[in-house]
């Protein structure tokens, strides 16, 4: 089958001279159509998009990830990736991938941009070409997506082929993992599998496993459910901590020396656009064929409830201390550290409810422009002078690795709490500095030491 002489798509492939087009370019579709132009082949990457092309044609990307502009810039000096949003660049493809996001509605997923992308796909991609879906597909969609190819003329497995290789690469480390992870490939017949095999075997370095589609759509969604529902048992666990008075950090640490525990992070919440939704996806299709998940459903209102209940743990703190109005930084806004992402972030719900209870909120996260209402601060500085709290909700190395102590010199005279919403410092680190320290599973506590290494008198009571 993957013989270089071999005058269909396989051969086409091993010679590198299909046309792959990859439709949608966001966080997936760009960076697996770079990977594939550096790899040797010619790619279009088309969105509907004209903003992001125009951007994408000066060769800047519109998100950071490690290597990604750099990639950008090769492959269009090159002449390898052309980025357009015309649908007639497209037409005559061997290959397409399917790159657009499948997001959720209120009571299900919304699969118009998929829908959309797909009969873009039908319309260009030539006789015996390939179809390949990287967007997360609800469970059963790729069958309805073969009938659809069917209704158009087409016969799945003779003149077209179509498989499912879903991403599963984790922002911030974009290109590694796509590189490197291990890929499944869901496909109806065995030349579409083998097929996809061959073109992610130029830019895959980890196992390529070709598997039943049914099996794929549900794996991927298992693995995201599996996270969702670990976050929200530490998320769980930390509440249990706040109202024992004790604190998470180190229960976590302990309990996870035993050899069969591995407890992930509690923390202001879950964001993004896949742990948001893929869980319910899975939740969906079980219920509609009449078993309801439980488990899935409750963890992910846990982790849902996380940035209010945050919000009012520090708003508590800060009245117990005798503060009810104050300046609150907000120092990261992304759905989680090192990424520019702003989806799903739980910063959201938190600034909101600090606004509401008549905060001075102010945003610094040097990863984005987005403060969601609240203004914005030039500089961390600006960000911190004055301000009662300091509230960490994005885990940015910028952050993490710091000199709290020069934090609580910039903030100056007064009480100043640090509200760890990512789990970033120990409450030692942050006493020692002169802080009051509060977050999800740190309960407040004024310890001698603070008292001690703090200039002010503290209300308590
Ligand atoms: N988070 C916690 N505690 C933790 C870990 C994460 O609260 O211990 C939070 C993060 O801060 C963030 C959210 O959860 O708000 C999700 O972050 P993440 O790093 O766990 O995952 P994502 O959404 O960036 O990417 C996930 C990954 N899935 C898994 O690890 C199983 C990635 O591999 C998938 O490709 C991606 O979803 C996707 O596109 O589906």
């Amino acid at each position: 089958m993957t013989i270089p002489g071999e005058p269909g798509l396989i051969g086409k492939i091993s010679r590198k001279t299909a046309k792959v087009s990859v439709v949608g370019q966001g966080y997936i579709g760009l960076p697996t159509a770079l990977l594939i132009a550096d790899s040797g082949f010619k790619v279009i990457g088309y969105d509907i998009n004209e903003r992001l092309i125009d951007l994408l044609s000066k060769g800047k990307t519109p998100f950071q990830e490690d290597g990604l502009e750099d990639m950008l810039k090769r492959n269009l000096v090159a002449e390898r990736y052309r980025p357009t949003s015309k649908a007639e660049d497209v037409k005559g493809s061997d290959v397409i991938i399917i790159a657009v996001p499948t997001p959720k509605s209120k009571d299900g997923p919304n699969l118009s941009m998929l829908l959309s992308a797909f009969d873009t796909a039908l319309e260009s991609v030539g006789r015996g070409g390939l179809i390949v879906v990287e967007s997360t597909l609800p469970p059963g969609t790729f069958d309805s997506l073969v009938r659809r190819a069917e209704r158009r003329g087409f016969k799945v497995g003779v003149d077209l082929f179509m498989s499912y290789c879903p991403e599963r690469a984790l922002p911030g480390k974009l290109i590694r993992e796509l590189r490197e992870n291990y890929r499944i490939i869901g496909s109806l017949d065995r030349y579409s599998g083998e097929a996809t095999r061959l073109l992610y075997s130029y830019f895959v370095e980890g196992e390529i496993i070709l598997e039943d589609v049914r099996v794929v759509e549900v794996v991927k969604l298992v693995e995201n459910s599996f996270r969702d529902v670990n976050i929200a048992f530490a998320n769980e666990v930390a509440r249990i901590c706040d109202v024992l008075g004790i604190d998470v950090h180190r229960v976590i640490e302990l309990a996870n020396k035993h050899p069969r525990v591995n407890m992930l992070r509690p923390g202001v919440g879950v964001g993004g656009s896949c742990l948001t939704k893929d869980p319910l996806f899975l939740y969906w299709a079980s219920t509609d064929r009449g078993f309801e998940p439980r488990v899935i459903l409750e963890s992910r209102r846990i982790n849902d409830e996380m940035p209010l209940y945050s919000a009012d743990q520090l708003i508590k703190a800060l009245s117990i201390l005798g503060i009810k109005r104050g300046k609150v930084a907000v120092l990261g806004v992304t759905y989680k550290g090192n990424v520019s992402d702003t989806r799903e972030s739980p910063a959201r719900d938190f600034i909101r409810r600090l606004m509401e209870r008549g905060m001075e909120v102010v945003v610094y996260d040097p990863f984005t422009e987005e403060s969601f209402g609240a203004p914005k601060a030039e500089n961390l500085e600006e960000a911190l002078e004055g301000s009662v709290a300091v509230a960490f909700l994005a885990d940015h190395d910028v952050f993490k690795y710091t000199n709290l102590k020069k934090y609580r010199e910039i903030i100056g005279n007064g009480v100043a709490v640090l509200f760890d919403g990512r789990m970033m410092f120990t409450r030692r680190e942050a006493e020692e500095a002169g802080f009051i320290y509060v977050g999800p599973g740190a309960p407040l506590r004024v310890s001698p030491l603070t008292k001690k290494l703090s200039s002010i008198k503290y209300k308590l009571g």
